[in-house]
């Protein structure tokens, strides 16, 4: 048996024996789960990533304009290979911090960037950016821009979601900006494609969870006996990634049995999708007031840029 992350474990089992049986997104990024979802950025249903990108190569002149001079770009998640460069190129900043819980993808990305922008200090951080963390000396004095592409805001619940902004503008500090992507809401059927693709790699993104357990956690699950669901939750705004058991099931995790009836499912992620005035008032309530936000012609994504509002009193 692999070793195990003691997190991964308490929150396996904790979630399969909940209620509403649900395991955290997080843990579908194993070495296999993030190849899969590179795969699903390039996936013709898949068009975030893809208008993100063109939104950036379009706009990151007009949001460059728009900042101070001598910026450090802090970006929360280790610098994505084709959205980052956009925006360094246009920005010059006077340093780049990436940070990611992961050592090793913060390495590899780090190099990468090294490569192709030598005269730019880096200053990788390695630690999980939902809680407030003291960036490097280095760019202490330097005015801040926070970078969150790729709407992963999305895959947080609105609480969490507030919490983690809350978190960055504590990071980035006073006079911060934040260049931050996000999806937004459209016809159902689009949605439901992106995340339930006719080539079944979400499906295998999804599914991949449970090979992950039987391999980490010393299960038995026989995965054939579930399926990919993608479901849009329309009170909510969000599409849900969900394993259904297509018959009733029973299996061991770690010793601890688990029996699932056929129909049942497992809840594996959400992905919010917000219209105009949602990403706003999602913003507003961490303390960021929105500058300007760029989309595309049929207005799917958004690239928003805000900045850290100063605590004021209200009526
Ligand atoms: C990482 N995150 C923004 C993706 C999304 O679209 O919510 C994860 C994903 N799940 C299935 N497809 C993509």
């Amino acid at each position: 048996m692999a070793r195990a992350d003691p997190a991964f474990r308490t929150d396996v089992l904790a979630g399969l024996a909940a209620p509403i049986p649900a395991v955290p997104a997080r843990w579908l990024y194993d070495r296999r789960g993030s190849e899969l979802f590179e795969e699903i950025t390039r996936l013709p249903e898949y068009y975030p990533t893809r208008t993100e990108t063109a939104l950036l190569e379009r706009y990151s002149g007009e949001i460059a304009a728009m900042l101070a001079k001598g910026e450090a770009v802090v970006e929360f998640g280790s610098g994505s290979s084709t959205k980052t460069p956009l925006l360094l190129r246009a920005v010059h900043p006077a340093a780049y911090v990436p940070i990611d819980i992961s050592g090793e993808f913060l390495r590899e990305s780090a190099e990468a960037l090294r490569a192709e922008f030598p005269d730019l200090p880096i200053h990788p951080v390695e630690a999980d950016f939902v809680r407030p963390l003291e960036l490097p000396a280095a760019v202490a004095n330097a005015p801040k821009l926070g970078f969150f592409p790729g709407s992963t805001i999305g895959n947080f619940v609105a609480r969490s979601a507030v919490d983690l902004l809350r978190a960055m503008k504590s990071t980035l500090g006073e006079g911060a900006r934040l260049v931050i992507g996000m999806d937004r809401t459209k016809d159902v059927e689009i949605l439901l494609a992106a995340y339930d693709d006719a080539a079944g790699v979400t499906a295998a993104f999804n599914l991949n969870l449970l090979h992950r357990i039987n391999t980490e956690l010393g299960g038995d699950i026989p995965v054939e006996a579930f399926r990919h669901r993608a479901i849009w939750n329309d009170a909510m705004s969000r599409i849900e990634m969900h394993l259904e058991a297509v018959r009733d099931v029973a299996f061991t995790v770690a010793g601890e049995r688990f029996a699932f009836a056929a129909g049942a499912t497992i809840h594996t992620e959400n992905s919010h999708k917000y219209g105009y005035r949602d990403s706003r008032l999602l913003l507003r309530a961490a303390g960021w007031g929105v500058v300007r936000d760029w989309t595309d012609e049929r207005e799917w994504f958004s690239i928003i840029l805000a900045e850290a509002e100063p605590p004021r009193f209200a009526p």
